[in-house]
């Protein structure tokens, strides 16, 4: 299972920065949540306070609710009376949410090769992320080749190549224009072939035609299944956090086409305030796999719930 091998002290790392980094540092849970309680006593107003604070953090409306809900089931057992009290059942309501959504990516040897359709919108970290789980791929054990399925962007073929080259991972590629499904199949092949444990494919992520991409991409799934009728074995969501809310619908109409079995949530490390995994966890209950918090390939790791409610939760803006 990927993640079995991972160092200890390279996730110490991880969290590090993912505490330093979310939200830019801010931790607008903790810090907000003090300013909103200035006397220290819990009531209704202060509840109705949190509920906006996690509406404006991306949570949704649905989701932000529930959590409120739970607070106040608390508040009328009289089991509020302090900001560490309110914390607590925070941190119980946001867990209860999230957790469903920790599975981590599990590469199963199947015949063939392991095969993850990397899908989402242009400019989300598809293939920022392809170069991030090549390398924790590679660092388990596993053996990775790459397949240039945006042949929309020239650009983007020669990002991979070049990811390629300097890490010594082989890229399956076809002139820019080609159709990404012939690239797929190609790849598997040669995949097969040499006896590659996983293949990693990136995609198009054009919005100005969406029923378009979809279809490419259904294509794509169709033409692989065709040498493995388990494949792809993961059809993984990139999902920019930046995009707040409007990365939820994004999300919802790649679950429709194409039936997501995994997302990566990237750029925690901006602006965005994190809530956006709630709201998928709540929503659309497919497994978060990894989340991506900066350009370099150590800023990727496999999603833990606890972890990032704590990140969330941390008090201050403290690197430790
Ligand atoms: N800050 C930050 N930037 C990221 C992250 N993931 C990707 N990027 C950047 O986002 C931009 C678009 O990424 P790219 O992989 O080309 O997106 P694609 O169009 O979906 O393939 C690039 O400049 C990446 O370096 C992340 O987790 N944090
Ligand atoms: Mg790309």
């Amino acid at each position: 299972m990927f993640g079995k091998k991972e160092k200890p002290e390279k996730r110490e790392g991880f969290l590090k920065r993912l505490r330093a980094r979310i939200n830019k540092g801010d931790n607008w849970l903790t810090y907000d949540l003090a300013n909103l309680v200035p006397g220290g006593k819990i009531d209704e107003a202060v509840l109705e306070d949190l509920e906006s604070l996690l509406v404006m953090a991306d949570v949704g409306i649905d989701t932000t609710e529930q959590i409120i809900s739970d607070l106040r089931h608390s508040l009328a057992r009289n089991e509020l009376h302090d900001i560490e009290a309110l914390q607590n059942g925070l941190r119980n309501s946001l867990l209860k949410i999230l957790e469903p959504a920790e599975k981590p990516l599990a590469i199963e040897k199947p015949d063939g090769p392991f095969v993850i359709f990397m899908v989402g919108v242009n400019g989300a970290g598809k293939t920022t992320t392809i170069g991030k789980l090549a390398k924790h791929l590679q660092d388990s054990g596993y053996s990775v080749m790459l397949a240039a399925g945006d042949t929309f962007r020239a650009a983007a073929v020669e990002q991979l190549q070049a990811w390629g080259e300097r890490n010594e991972v082989p890229v399956i590629a076809q002139q820019s224009g080609a159709d990404p499904a012939a690239v797929i199949f190609d790849a598997w092949q040669a995949a097969n072939a040499r006896g590659i444990d996983v293949l990693l494919a990136d995609t198009a992520g054009r919005l100005q035609n969406q029923a378009g991409l979809m279809d490419e991409l259904k294509k794509m799934q169709r033409v692989v299944s065709r040498h493995d009728e388990n494949a792809p074995h993961e059809v993984m969501l990139v999902l920019d956090s930046s995009q707040g809310q409007n990365a939820l619908v994004q999300a919802e109409k790649f679950h429709e086409a194409l039936g997501l079995t995994g997302i990566t949530v990237t750029k925690l490390d901006g602006g965005a305030k994190g809530g956006i995994l709630f709201a998928i966890a709540n929503r659309l209950r497919v497994p978060v796999r990894f989340i991506g918090i900066g350009e370099s390939v150590e800023d990727m790791q496999t999603f833990r719930a606890s972890e990032f409610v704590d990140a969330l939760l941390a008090s201050g803006n403290r690197d430790n």
